[in-house]
């Protein structure tokens, strides 16, 4: 027979004396609650998401971002674009990350006082969040689950840390509450355990990586109709743009936090609208149609003189002439809604899209099937116009309808509806900066122009009020795409000299130097460098 004697209790707890965790502990469990809430709601909203589910704005994260980004006023947005270019979703994540820290431990600090407060507070926080996922495209009430679960263990945590006890001082001191110190730290530790394993967790969730595989297992189409290429194709300067822009150094723009997740196979292009037959097509009827290689500049409205939000890429698809043939446009339309599975949505002339121009539904870039962050499994490209009024990334739905009757993601921020892109030319070399030349040095200035779906036919370059001198230019595939130019010049007479460049176009029109900025319809003025002759 075993004892049943239990070891001696230890002796009765001395009467505690009243404890409250320091600010930053309680902070601590704040973030430790708020992490648990989102690290729960991602890792259901990743599995909701792939397993169909759930739609794939259920991410309360994603949503606080999307948000974020509808409330950031024009001025900050085009200054975080022109500040940290193709960074600013990072600049705006960690602004994100810093913001629902400070409000956390905010939330722990506020428990440490009054747990009925922080709850409080962490529910208006939950409510923002909700509401953000609930403004969201295509979003329903489900999509709140995620979230809802989520805040319940968050909550939990928090009102467990500060669970009150009631304190009996041993004299006739007045009865005192105070937190279950053990109880705190036991409470805490779990739940930073728990945070920690489901952060992981939804790291670890395929969703991200069945898209990848989607990607992967698509075969890039072979083009019945290619322009022919040259080997060894442009001009070859140092620090001159290549006449074709790897994907990699190709400029992104979008309002996405993170590309949305959009697997080939479940991609699907309705074709709706003022027109007589409404076509369905999936990704494999798309690419058995017949499939074009265009060589096609893209250009953002909010590329500064002398910016960089350009690019020239190789894109295979289908023509969007032929598709809206099938369909069949109506009297009276003058405009597509371009809508992309993240509710972006552009308003694209008709004209543009059947006057005989490439437009494409494009499935590759330079030879891969489309990036994720450029639009796979598939994104529109139309030579001419800036990409917010034409290069609809992810697009899932192409209204045929009237300007007239609808609004566009940036149309209604105050940008033209119709964006042809303007003449324009930069330098690449020499960079811009202090540049020093020894006289009689041969300078070789050098760079692109670009006057998409009119060509260019000419660069010239100025020395101080000098006269215009022509440039020399590279090969082109099109009149869609840019041109890079180079030119020498023997520096003479020492100081400061000002170089200017301007494009001409296939009209003889010759690029305007009048200053625009680029809001509504795109910058204008000539691109610049001051050197200096010693
Ligand atoms: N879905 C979606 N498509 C989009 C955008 C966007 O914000 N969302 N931005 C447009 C803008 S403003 C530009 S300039 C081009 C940029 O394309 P890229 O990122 O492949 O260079 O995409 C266009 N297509
Ligand atoms: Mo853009």
């Amino acid at each position: 027979m075993t004892s049943t004697t239990t070891p001696p209790r230890p002796a009765a707890e001395t009467p505690q004396t009243p404890w409250l965790p320091t600010r930053w502990a309680a902070a601590l469990v704040g973030i430790v609650a708020v992490g648990l809430t989102f690290g729960i709601a991602e890792l259901l909203a990743a599995v909701g998401a792939w397993t169909d589910v759930l739609s794939d704005t259920s991410s309360p994260l994603g949503a606080l971002g999307a948000g974020f980004i509808r409330l950031t006023p024009l001025w900050l947005e085009r200054f975080a674009i022109t500040t940290f270019g193709t960074a600013d979703k990072t600049v705006l994540r960690i602004g994100m990350a810093i913001t629902v820290l400070i409000a956390a431990g905010l939330v722990g600090v506020l428990a440490r006082r009054s747990p009925r407060l922080a709850l409080a507070a962490a529910g208006v926080l939950v409510v923002i969040t909700g509401v953000a996922v609930l403004l969201r495209h295509g979003s329903s009430w489900t999509d709140l689950l995620p979230l809802l679960v989520g805040a319940a263990a968050g909550l939990s945590v928090l009102v467990r840390a500060f669970r009150r006890q009631v304190v009996h001082e041993p004299a006739a001191l007045p009865t005192t509450t105070t937190i279950d110190r053990r109880n705190f730290l036991r409470v805490a530790g779990m739940g930073a355990a728990v945070a920690v394993v489901t952060g992981v967790l939804s790291r670890l969730v395929p969703s991200a990586a069945e898209v990848q595989a989607s990607r992967a297992a698509a075969i890039v189409p072979v083009p019945g109709d290619v322009q022919k290429v040259t080997a060894n194709f442009g001009l070859h300067e140092n620090g001159l743009s290549p006449y074709i822009t790897p994907n990699d150094d190709f400029y992104r723009i979008d309002t996405v936090l993170a590309p949305p997740l959009l697997r080939a196979e479940d991609w699907l292009l309705r074709v709706h609208g003022l027109v007589d037959n409404e076509i369905t097509i999936g990704y494999g009827d798309l690419v058995n149609r017949p499939q074009v290689q265009r060589t096609i500049t893209l250009t953002c409205v909010s590329n500064e003189v002398g910016g960089s939000l350009i690019g020239n890429a190789t894109w295979i698809g289908a023509r969007l002439q032929d598709l809206l043939a099938e369909a069949g446009p109506q009297e009276g339309a003058d405009c597509v809604l371009c809508t992309s599975t993240d509710g972006f949505t552009s308003s694209t002339p008709l004209e543009a899209l059947t006057d005989g121009r490439d437009a494409l539904l494009a499935v590759a870039m330079n030879g891969e099937i489309l990036p994720v962050e450029h639009g796979f499994p598939v994104r529109m490209v139309v030579p001419g116009l800036y990409g917010y009024v034409s290069a609809t990334k992810w697009v899932v739905d192409l209204e045929v309808t009237r300007f007239a009757d609808v609004a566009a993601y940036w149309t209604v921020r105050g940008w033209s509806d119709h964006g042809p892109i303007k003449t324009s030319s930069r330098f690449d070399v020499p960079r811009a900066g202090t540049v020093q030349y020894d006289e009689g040095h041969q300078v070789v200035l050098a760079g692109v122009a670009w006057a998409q779906h009119t060509g260019i036919t000419g660069v010239q370059v100025q020395i101080d009020d000098g006269a215009w001198e022509d440039a020399d230019l590279g090969e082109t595939l099109s009149v869609d795409t840019w041109r890079q130019w180079s030119h020498t010049w023997t520096a003479t007479g020492k100081g400061q000299h000002v170089l200017r460049v301007r494009a001409v176009d296939a009209t003889g029109a010759v690029q305007t130097d009048a200053v625009a900025d680029v809001v509504p319809d795109g910058a204008t003025g000539l691109d610049s460098r001051t050197v200096t002759v010693v």
